[in-house]
């Protein structure tokens, strides 16, 4: 257990879904339906269909949500679990070769952010639903080859047996980075991924996209349209929903941000 007491602000944890990179609606959601193809399905997640489907975290629970809620034929099928971890598989290899492509760039200011926060000597880490391939595929296509190794912890889908808004992946990655919640900032997208952070008890930034732009948010640090870069300002409110002043977001303003919680 970590014993320093001191309020400076010692590691970031990333989501990576809509956070990193707005992968949902033109990364997952092909993916998901080139492999229904593959399988000889039917099933097609639009984009309204799959803003519904996001509310379940993890491609194997929101398949599994899917079939429950549209598809019950399927639920007497032999070895279900499997055959849907399968889908899932060829799911991931598709959306994989598609990171490979350079299909979908990083969001304004996570690339300068991840450099100055290195630079400054502050630890980086992903706290994600997703899986680990996903993650390597989506930081080698946008950083370069070497960025996986950039962070201190990689936490990402199975590896805790709840996923968000559970906080198990929170609490898995403060106790690989040996820290304690209040020396930690998270920086998320949507309400599952606030109420995991939150219920970790580490103070939580959120940047919104298409699919969460409507969500609440309630006991965000902040909500921001994106973390913004210097000729490119973000829009933003704090908690207590006075209007953010600022350009883009760096080290002091995150210890500002924590200060003012
Ligand atoms: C987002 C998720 C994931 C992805 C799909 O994770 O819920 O399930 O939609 O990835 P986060 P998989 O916002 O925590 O990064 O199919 O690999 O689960
Ligand atoms: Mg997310």
């Amino acid at each position: 257990m970590n014993t320093d007491k001191s309020n400076k602000l010692r590691a970031v944890l990333f989501d990576v879904d809509g956070t990193l990179a707005d992968t949902e609606r033109d990364g997952h959601r092909p993916a998901f339906n080139t492999a229904f193809k593959a399988f000889n399905l039917d099933w097609n997640w639009d984009i309204d269909c799959y803003g519904e489907l996001l509310d379940i975290t993890g491609g194997k629970e929101r398949i599994r949500y899917f079939i429950e809620r549209y598809k019950p034929e399927f639920l007497t099928k032999a070895n279900l679990d499997n055959w849907i971890a399968d889908l899932h598989k060829t799911k991931t290899k598709h959306y994989v070769s598609l990171l490979e492509q350079g299909e979908i760039p990083l969001r304004p200011g996570v690339a300068r952010l991840i450099h100055q926060l290195r630079k400054d000597g502050i630890k980086i880490a992903i706290a994600t639903t997703t899986t680990p391939e996903n993650v390597t595929a989506l930081l080698k296509s946008t950083l370069g080859e070497d960025s996986p190794g950039w962070f201190d912890v990689i936490g990402a889908g199975d590896i805790v047996p709840k996923k968000k808004p559970a906080p198990d992946i929170y609490f898995w990655v403060l106790e690989q980075l040996e820290l304690s919640a209040h020396q930690c900032i998270a920086i998320e997208d949507s309400e599952n991924g606030l109420n995991s952070a939150h219920a970790a008890k580490i103070p939580t930034l959120i940047t919104v996209n298409g699919y969460t732009r409507q969500q609440t948010f309630t006991n965000a640090l902040a909500i921001l349209s994106d973390l913004g870069e210097p000729a490119q300002p973000f829009t933003g409110i704090t908690k207590n929903r006075n209007i953010l002043n600022g350009q883009y977001i760096d080290t002091n303003m995150l210890n500002s941000l924590r200060d003012d919680q």
